[in-house]
């Protein structure tokens, strides 16, 4: 008996047990984005106040009068979520309602593409909400368009195999830390304990709060449902999307990876990137090795000085 209680491991759970979300939903299997919103409220908890714009979330969520988030949702039009999120934040802290977080939950068309005027305004003023894109890198909703978070190489309907998508992904981490808000992070549905753990943080930060959340899309991605948790882990695991927070200008890369897998190894688990041959994929490692070098780079000029 002893033996037993000496062998008995003790776990930790840093997740909140809590569930906002319920699970009769309508994402196909395996999305990574609507684990991804779950993560999120067990984070933010009940009082939470979301926009959403048109994307998969807004289906996600089900018919009305049926909501899966389990929190109230202001359905907005496509560039439209930052704007909205000022408007109840604006009329929350007018009703002095100041223990709820209003929360932007957009998709990379929405934040990247049509919505980032909205989203560029409410950061200039510094309106108190959190916005959340989740990336699932392409217009998933309307039938797999590439946005500008694509990334090069990959297929779509509109960036077909004999036309792959040819430009880089636009880096949206530092057009939001060039808007001086006190706080931006890249997280990854892969790793909740890095996202929830970030988002409490956010949660007691007055003013605009970012997060890049990286969200794989297996009808999009054209991978097998069951891959998509070691999907999002590869993306981080070979540098291809690095899971980094900068507060007040202060750079911190949160996950170091001691020896990255090879970036050909992620792109080979997608069907996406099927077509690629050896030169494209040099090139993409080439492409990411750069990104990787340049955010040390920024770390070092710009990070916390160590004592
Ligand atoms: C002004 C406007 N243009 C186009 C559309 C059509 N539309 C609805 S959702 C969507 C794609 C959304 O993509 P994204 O923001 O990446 O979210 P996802 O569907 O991938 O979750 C588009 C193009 C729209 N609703 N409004
Ligand atoms: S298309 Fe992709 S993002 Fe949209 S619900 Fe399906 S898996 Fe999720
Ligand atoms: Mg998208």
């Amino acid at each position: 008996m002893k033996v037993q209680q000496k062998n008995q491991k003790k776990i930790k759970l840093t997740i909140p047990q809590v569930e906002i979300m319920s699970p009769g939903h309508v994402a196909c299997l395996g999305c990574g984005a609507s684990l991804a919103l779950r993560y999120v409220l067990k984070a933010l908890g009940k009082k939470t106040i979301m926009s959403i714009p048109a994307c998969c979330w807004a289906v996600i969520d089900g018919p009305f009068p049926y909501s899966a988030a389990g929190v109230p949702i202001y359905h907005c039009a496509f560039e439209t979520a930052a704007s909205t999120a000022s408007g109840i934040s604006h009329a929350l802290s007018r009703l002095g309602k100041d223990d709820v977080t209003t929360l932007a939950w957009a998709g990379d068309g929405g934040t990247f593409d049509i919505g980032i005027q909205a989203l560029s305004g409410a950061a200039e003023r510094g309106d108190n909400f959190i916005y959340i894109v989740y990336d699932n890198e392409a217009y998933m909703n309307t039938g797999i368009q590439r946005s500008s978070a694509t990334p090069y190489g990959a297929w779509t309907t509109t960036t077909p195999v004999k036309h792959f998508k040819k430009s880089r992904k636009k880096n949206i981490m530092e057009i939001m830390v060039a808007h001086h808000i006190p706080y931006c992070a890249s997280a990854n549905v892969g790793y909740p304990e890095d996202l929830i753990k970030k988002l409490q943080k956010a949660k007691k930060i007055k003013g605009t709060k970012f997060f890049h959340l990286f969200a794989p899309c297996p009808t999009g991605w054209k991978h097998s449902p069951d891959q998509t948790i070691t999907i999002a882990q590869a993306a981080t695991k070979s540098n291809v999307f690095p899971i980094y927070e900068v507060e007040n200008g202060v750079y911190k890369i949160n996950k170091k990876i001691k020896k990255p897998i090879p970036v050909a190894e992620y792109l080979k688990m997608q069907g996406r990137f099927r077509h690629l041959d050896e030169k494209e994929v040099a090139y993409i490692q080439k492409e990411v090795d750069q990104n990787w070098n340049r955010l040390l780079k920024l770390e070092e000029a710009f990070g916390q000085p160590s004592n």
